[in-house]
C-alpha cells in the first residue's frame, strides 16, 4: 500500500483514480509535510520526502504550482501563498488587459518505494483565461485552459482533466514506473 501525503482533497482524486485504474491502490494521509523556500517544486519534493520517517512506508508527495510567462514564472514555488493571498480573482486583476496570457502547470511527484526515492515531472502548457469558468478541479483550475481546449480544467470531469493535466502525466510516469518494477508490464 502506498500513503499519498496530501492535505488537497482535489489532488488525491485525480491521482487515486488514475492509480486505481491500474489496480494500484493508494491510502490518504492528511498532513502537511515540511516545505522548504526552493527555487524548484523539485527541491520541495526532494527535501519533503526525506523529512517523513522511514516507518511511514511506503509513500507518494505532489508538489506543484502555477508558472505565468509574463510574470517570469511567478506565482511558481509562491502558488499556494499566492492561492490563499489572491485568489483566482486576484491573478485575473493582475492580468487584466494582457494578451499574453500563456501560462503552464508544473508538478513534481516524489515517490519513496522501498526506501528508494524516484521523481516524476508533468507539466500542462496552456493560458489563463479572461473570467472564471467552471465549479470542478480546485485551486486555480477555474482560470487554466490547456492548449488547443476550449474549457478551463474546472469546466472538465476528473477524467478530463487527467488526460491533458500536469498531475495526470506525471501520474502516467509513476505507474508505468511501479507496474514495471513489479513485473506487471
Ligand atoms: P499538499 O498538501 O499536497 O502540499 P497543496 O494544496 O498545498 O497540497 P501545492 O503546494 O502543490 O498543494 O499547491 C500549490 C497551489 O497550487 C495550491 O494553491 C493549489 O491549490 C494549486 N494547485 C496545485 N495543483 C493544481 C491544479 O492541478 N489545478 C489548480 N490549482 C492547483
Amino acid at each position: 500500500m502506498i500513503k499519498f501525503v496530501t492535505t488537497n482533497d482535489g489532488k488525491f482524486k485525480e491521482v487515486s483514480e488514475m492509480f486505481a485504474a491500474k489496480g494500484i491502490e493508494l491510502e490518504r494521509l492528511n498532513q502537511p509535510y515540511p516545505e522548504i523556500q526552493a527555487d524548484s517544486i523539485g527541491d520541495v519534493v526532494e527535501y519533503g520526502l526525506k523529512t517523513i520517517p522511514a516507518g511511514e512506508g511506503d509513500l507518494l508527495i505532489d508538489d506543484s504550482g502555477l508558472f505565468i510567462e509574463k510574470l517570469g514564472g511567478f506565482p511558481g514555488v509562491y502558488s499556494s501563498f499566492v492561492y490563499k493571498t489572491l485568489g483566482c480573482q486576484g491573478i485575473l486583476k493582475l492580468m487584466m488587459g494582457w494578451t499574453a496570457r500563456e501560462a503552464r502547470f508544473e508538478t513534481c511527484f516524489g515517490l519513496r518505494i522501498g526506501g528508494e526515492t524516484h521523481i516524476f515531472h508533468g507539466k500542462c502548457e496552456g493560458v489563463i483565461s479572461t473570467e472564471m469558468r467552471g465549479k470542478g478541479g480546485f485551486g486555480y483550475d477555474p482560470v487554466f485552459i490547456p492548449k488547443g481546449q476550449r474549457r478551463t480544467f474546472a469546466q472538465m470531469t476528473v477524467k478530463e482533466k487527467n488526460e491533458f493535466s500536469h498531475r495526470g502525466k506525471a501520474a502516467r510516469s509513476a505507474i508505468k514506473s511501479l507496474l514495471k518494477e513489479s513485473g506487471d508490464e
